[in-house]
């Protein structure tokens, strides 16, 4: 059986595989390195939930292969719930570089510009998380959904990880998401979050007697 983990995002794939990694050796697990040709989704939904089912079924029907997708984002209080859906483009306005690791700077660093005078108080925020698991025939198999409540840092502290992850203060470690190792990360992200309901949901679609002989 073949599954396709389709992210363009390596900090997310590299998440995403490990956390997978345990599921049984059954499973074939393919990224969109295998499928250089594949063009990209559009992501224009309203929701992450909208984001990733259209993700999962438009690279499952562009593959045939079951598909997991994942949308995420930085939702932040003082900003309304921005980035939000916004957060992979956030300073698009700003920088124009096609590096992954300029962009991801140039949006925490909007972030924290428009955050300036907001007191440790009110600087709440949570990532989010929507897995969605579709196949080529168009239909969606499965959904689930995590978070990670934190606050935003008044500068980026730490090397790992990715994206907003050096303004990401989580009050319970005292540290930000990117002071942490991937394992510990995903113990308490909201991708973690998402992928530990998700395992067992898949476990039970794959031995279920519609899907076993696939
Ligand atoms: P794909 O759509 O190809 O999966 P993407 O990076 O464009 O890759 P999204 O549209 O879901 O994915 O945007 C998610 C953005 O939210 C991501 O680029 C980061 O800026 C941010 N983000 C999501 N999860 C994060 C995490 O665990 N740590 C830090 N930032 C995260």
């Amino acid at each position: 059986m073949k599954i396709l983990v389709a992210t363009t995002n390596p900090g997310k794939l590299e998440e995403l595989s490990e956390m997978l990694g345990d599921m049984p050796a059954t499973i074939e697990w393919l990224s969109l390195r295998d499928f250089p040709d594949v063009g990209e989704v559009e992501e224009d939904g309203t929701t992450f939930a909208e984001n990733a089912r259209k993700k999962a079924l438009g690279y499952a029907k562009a593959t045939g292969l079951w598909t997991i997708a994942d949308d995420s984002g930085l939702v932040i209080d003082a900003l309304g719930g921005d980035p939000g859906v916004y957060s992979a483009r956030y300073a698009a306005d700003e920088c124009d570089s096609r590096d992954r690791k300029a962009i991801d700077v140039a949006n925490y660093k909007k972030a924290l510009r428009l955050l300036a005078d907001v007191p440790d108080a009110k600087r709440t925020a949570r990532f989010k998380c929507c897995l969605c698991l579709a196949n080529g025939d168009g239909n969606i198999l499965l959904e689930t959904d995590g978070a990670v409540e934190g606050v935003i840092n008044h500068s980026p502290v730490g090397d790992n990880g990715f994206g907003y992850d050096p303004i990401f203060y989580i009050p319970a470690l005292g540290k930000t998401a990117a002071q942490l190792e991937n394992h510990e990360k995903n113990k308490i992200s909201h991708r973690g979050n998402a992928i530990q309901q998700f395992k067992p949901l898949l476990q039970s679609l794959l031995n279920s007697p519609e899907y076993k002989d696939i």
